[in-house]
């Protein structure tokens, strides 16, 4: 685990000292967009239109927000228009791994590089920061487009539209305002709650990250007591960004990261509700149990210094789930 300094590589945990035991997520670097004319998005430059065959995606099947790129891609039919790399699980002092000693890590598909952190230099050779997945990277350009999930499962939603031909939309505009509410607090408590909570190092960092947690995981189990999902009747990003954290929970995040007042399992509205999206077309195959459980555990030394992976629950995600 480190970072790049000016394209060195610094073997380094978080800095949790200089802010009294918490954990904070840097920003991602890369925020360019892909577009369907090839102009600018939100942010970043223009120069990344939507072409067949012309990005690739380098993902950790272990790592949540990774996760949610690959299930964007699975779910707007871009499988055979955006190809993929698979990191190792194992993350220690060199970082993330081309390693493929491990079923399902298939190496740099693109250029047989040995780390991600080659990938980053390649982009910018004076790089400074931390090396993440997901990374989606331009052949034409050969440069990084973006790091950052929320924005790459994005521009799967629409930028490939044509394409493709698949429309289906999971930021509509009418419940944007909506899925912005429930991703913050979800993002804040939830999906980087669980970090916060595993990776504090102080008693006071890991309260104030547990009690949010189980009270949103309360308010997210209440509405689903009425509703189908989480901004009603339609299917949104809002709901598979909870989803990679709910499919880690049980398996990890209760143990590994003593979140553990409660099960994903207690809450049976939620627990219906993961099922209900793990069954979902084309989902199943991109949730990896074994690189889930290995990379947590054998990878934070810092968490689990004896890097003994538990028994674990068996936790049935295709059993029936009622919510149709
Ligand atoms: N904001 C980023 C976060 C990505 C992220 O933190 N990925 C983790 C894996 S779960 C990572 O690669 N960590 C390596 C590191 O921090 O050195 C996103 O959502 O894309």
């Amino acid at each position: 685990m480190g970072l790049l300094v000016d394209g060195e590589w610094r073997d380094k945990w978080y800095d949790t000292e200089s802010t009294g035991g918490k954990f904070e997520r840097s920003t991602s670097k890369f925020r360019n967009w892909v577009t369907a004319d090839g102009s600018a998005g939100p942010s970043g430059k223009s120069g990344f239109q939507s072409q067949s065959g012309r990005y690739h995606l380098y993902v950790s099947y272990a790592c949540p927000w990774a996760h949610r790129a690959l299930i964007f891609r699975a779910l707007k039919d871009l499988t055979d228009h955006i190809s993929v790399s698979v990191v190792h699980p194992d993350m220690m002092e060199d970082g993330w791994t081309f390693a493929t000693d491990f079923e399902g890590a298939t190496g740099d598909t693109l250029f047989g590089s040995n780390f991600l952190r080659d990938i980053y230099i390649k982009a910018d050779p004076n790089f400074t920061g931390r090396v993440t997945v997901p990374v989606l990277w331009d052949k034409a350009q050969s440069t990084i487009v973006s790091n950052e999930s929320a924005e790459i499962i994005r521009m799967f939603n629409s930028a490939f539209n044509e394409i493709t031909g698949n429309t289906d939309d999971y930021w509509p505009t009418d419940l944007r305002e909506q899925i912005a509410d429930i991703n913050e607090r979800v993002y804040e408590t939830v999906n980087n709650g669980v970090y916060k909570a595993g990776f504090a190092t102080s008693q006071d960092a890991y309260d104030d990250a547990v009690h949010p947690l189980f009270d949103s995981l309360t308010w997210l189990e209440s509405i689903l007591e009425n509703n189908r999902f989480l901004a009603g009747d339609k299917l949104t990003e809002a709901d598979w960004r909870l989803f990679t954290t709910l499919a880690r929970f049980d398996l990890v995040y209760h143990t590994h990261f003593k979140c553990n007042h409660k099960r994903l399992i207690d809450h049976p509205n939620l627990w219906a509700y993961t099922r209900q999206l793990y069954q979902h077309a084309d989902i199943a195959e991109t949730v990896h149990f074994d690189h889930i459980v290995r990379h947590y555990h054998f990878s934070q030394t810092t968490v689990n210094p004896h890097q003994i992976i538990p028994i674990n629950p068996t936790v049935d995600f295709t059993a029936p789930h009622g919510r149709d």
